[in-house]
């Protein structure tokens, strides 16, 4: 009798027909096999194994080099349960269309079965996933971004408790790609893409499209978030959730070096990019991190970005469309020091200034959690890490301040409701747009958004003391076009402020948006940073935030009876305390 693994996996062979099928145990004896086979085939390139030892460049297909959101799908029976934010298919319709893409898809080819955990491998809150792919490249970044291989197969055992993904490369043309997710029957199905986004089915696909309903349905959350602890001077680490969209620094926040160190506030990783959150008996709201790696952006990453990952990347790491130089080392820009000579590009041609980027700028790199010196002593912890403050940010040139604080959970909601930012080069399309994201979701959420801030609101009420919901703007630009916060290490400054308000310490100035530090509430010493700039930075402008909330309004009202009127109720209670002070203020 076979289990139900193995007759998926002889299922989706008969469609598919590989020449072979590999089972991955996440040895090292498999990692080198396959790392050998990819150097043979050119799927990897060595880098300088002195400086980088076991370090390997791959450059992707120039047309598959980000996520694709107009190609990706949440296929459920009612479209309305897949809400207006997401493309939708009927699950049959979806299935017709991709079945002939998988059928022979991998002749010649290897099929690779990938089981994995996401989450702490003895951790209640973990769950199983197995991934058939036909790319020895995606096997083998699973095998750094999730426990992948015989702890899986060992826990899964012969049950059926696994979500399946099935996903081949096709002929990697756009026009027969698609990322189709079927959450009713929690399944996965990705072809035409190697891209890490749409290929990592573990990553978007399941550990948030996926998990996210599973969460709405059993009372947890499953979000876009980073997980940092912050450590005061006495020794006690506070966890903090946050959630920006992707390529704002989730990253370099979660790896932090802290420009308060000398004064004892250090910040510990948990992750940098999903947080799964359960409400404990004891009623707070414990977060694991599913993933087990990095998969961040690498342009602009350097000893002042993120040291902590300069020092985690030079060894075991998978660099994705970065250059290289003459010696072979992984070159960005924004990497420390200028491109050398004899720089290639991340299409492998000769790179010269003036002929544009020398790596993309989705580059990435693929490195293992354990090898951060800023990981948590913790961050494997079965029970997860107790929650006290999500904060959530965008890119925003203008209106968002440094920082505020919403005035409660409900109002909270809504500050996540309503996140906007300008988009970046990790999904494709145009740069620099302002796009609503919500809570950062808005390309993850497996089902409709109104609903899921429906979730928020109810999961709030499950608590004993819900977190603290701050919002933060590292991107804020004065007159003259520059940045007015330095951004980095010096947020561990506004992390503090936020520590502060937890315990009750910090003063806070009462606005309509929500409470603004006082510019002595913060701790600045050691930051040169003048009066006016920090007033600038602190500042709400009420008739801005009146045009914002009425662009507000109109987004919400796309999700027509699925909006929470709570959520209304908080937006027009800003239009009225946002009415009252232009008023006072003339
Ligand atoms: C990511 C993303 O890769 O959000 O994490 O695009
Ligand atoms: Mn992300």
């Amino acid at each position: 009798m076979s289990t139900p693994l193995e007759s998926w996996v002889e299922e989706s062979a008969r469609l598919t027909k590989p020449a072979k099928i590999v089972w991955c145990d996440g040895s090292e004896a498999e990692s080198e096999r396959l790392t050998a086979d990819m150097l043979r085939d050119g799927t990897f390139l060595e880098l300088n194994q002195k400086t980088h030892p076991r370090c390997y460049l791959h450059r992707s297909n120039p047309n598959d080099v980000a996520r694709t959101e107009q190609l990706t799908f949440i296929c459920t029976r009612q479209k309305e349960d897949a809400g207006p934010t997401n493309n939708w298919m009927d699950p049959s319709e979806a299935k017709e269309k991709l079945r002939p893409l998988f059928d022979g898809a991998m002749k010649g080819r290897t099929m690779y079965v990938v089981p994995y955990i996401l989450g702490p491998a003895k951790s209640p809150y973990s769950k199983i996933g197995v991934e058939i792919t036909d790319s020895a490249y995606v096997a083998a970044n699973m095998r750094i971004m999730s426990r992948m291989g015989k702890p899986a197969l060992d826990r899964l055992d012969n049950s059926a408790d696994f979500v399946p993904g099935l996903h081949s490369l096709g002929d990697l043309d756009p026009s027969r790609r698609f990322i189709m997710h079927f959450p009713e029957e929690k399944l996965i199905w990705s072809v035409g893409s190697g891209y890490g986004g749409n290929a990592l089915l573990g990553k978007k696909c399941f550990a948030l499209r996926i998990a996210s309903w599973m969460a709405r349905d059993q009372g947890w959350m499953a979000e876009h978030m980073l997980i940092l602890g912050l450590e005061d001077p006495s020794g006690k680490v506070t966890y903090m959730a946050a959630a920006f969209p992707s390529a704002c620094g989730k990253t370099n926040l979660a790896m932090m070096v802290s420009a308060l160190e000398s004064q004892g506030y250090r910040v510990w990783t948990v992750g940098d990019d999903i947080a799964w959150m359960h409400i404990a008996s004891d009623g707070t709201l414990r977060a694991i991190n599913p993933e087990a790696g990095f998969f961040g952006v690498a342009p602009g990453t350097n000893a002042k970005t993120n040291p902590n990952v300069m020092t985690a990347a030079n060894r075991n790491t998978i660099f994705t469309n970065v250059a290289m130089t003459h010696s072979r080392e992984p070159w960005w820009e924004g990497i420390d020091g200028p491109p050398a000579d004899g720089l290639t590009n991340w299409k492998g041609e000769p790179w010269t200034a003036g002929s544009g980027p020398a790596a993309h700028p989705n580059a990435r790199y693929t490195v293992p959690a354990s090898q951060s010196p800023s990981l948590s002593k913790h961050w494997e912890d079965p029970e997860g890490l107790p929650i006290s403050a999500f904060i959530f940010g965008g890119r925003r040139a203008h209106l968002a301040p440094l920082v505020y604080e919403s005035r409660n959970w409900q109002h909270g909601v809504f500050v996540g409701a309503t996140m906007a930012s300008e988009t970046t080069a990790a999904a494709t399309g145009a740069v620099g747009v302002c796009r609503r994201d919500p809570m950062a979701m808005l390309p993850f959420c497996g089902y409709n958004m109104g609903d899921y801030f429906g979730h928020w609101l109810a999961m709030g009420a499950k608590l004993k003391n819900p977190p603290k919901i701050f919002h933060v703007n590292w991107f804020r630009k004065g007159a003259d076009g520059k940045f007015l916060w330095p951004g980095y290490g010096e947020n561990v400054r506004v992390l503090k402020w936020m520590l502060d308000r937890i315990e009750g310490r910090a003063a806070a100035t009462e606005t309509p948006i929500g409470n603004v530090p006082t510019p002595s509430s913060l701790t600045l010493d050691g930051l040169s940073i003048s009066r006016d700039t920090l007033n600038e930075l602190l500042s709400v402008d009420s008739s801005d935030w009146l045009a914002e909330d009425r662009a507000v309004g109109e987004f919400f009202a796309k999700f027509g009876s699925h909006i929470p009127p709570a959520v209304t109720q908080e937006q027009k209670a800003l239009a009225g305390r946002l009415t009252r002070a232009t008023v006072s203020a003339k």
